[in-house]
């Protein structure tokens, strides 16, 4: 039998690329500042020089999938995070972003085999929102693990070979 899951010791190994949406930038900001402390606190370089961490900024979530899309496909990269935060009281057309969004993500992750991390927050209100940035917990913390565990999984699986 065979045990199949991801680790998050060898993050120093992954190269990463967080793409987030400026769109309620209060709150991704904080998204982002949450995943980043997770990253390089599980040894990820998150300096400026930095070769193993790349950072993209899109106007809104709808535009998340093309520009994750993108850098899936350049080949650099072992996982990606988006980010960003639809807010359904300021948001007439709320289920159309998400549905965007999260579908265009979920199809990325799939055609290109690069695990895509969903970190879209959609939340009735701004207050729900900036507790899930930080006033509470920090997702952000949270996407960067799921990263970093899907990174380490599909790494393994994709080296793995099938012996009879
Ligand atoms: N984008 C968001 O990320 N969150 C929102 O709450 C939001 N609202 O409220 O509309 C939002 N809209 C912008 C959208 O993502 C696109 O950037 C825009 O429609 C241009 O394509």
């Amino acid at each position: 039998m065979a045990t199949i899951e991801g680790r998050f010791t060898g993050a120093s190994a992954l190269r990463i690329a967080v793409v987030v949406a400026r769109f309620n930038d209060l709150v991704t900001a904080k998204l982002l500042s949450g995943c980043l402390d997770c990253l390089s606190r599980h040894g990820v370089d998150i300096t400026e020089k930095s070769k193993q961490l790349d950072v993209a900024w899109v106007p809104g979530s709808f535009e998340l999938p093309i520009v994750a899309q993108s850098l899936a496909r350049s080949g650099k990269y072992q996982v990606l995070i988006t980010l960003g935060a639809v807010i359904r009281g300021d948001t007439p057309h709320f289920d159309v972003v998400v549905s965007e969004a999260s579908k265009g993500i979920a199809t990325v992750s799939r055609e290109t085999g690069v695990p895509v991390i969903f970190g879209v927050l959609t939340t009735d209100t701004m207050q729900q929102a900036l507790e899930r940035a930080g006033i509470k917990s920090n997702l952000g913390w949270t996407y960067a693990l799921q990263a970093l565990e899907m990174g380490s999984l599909m790494g393994d699986l994709n080296n793995s070979t099938v012996s009879s």
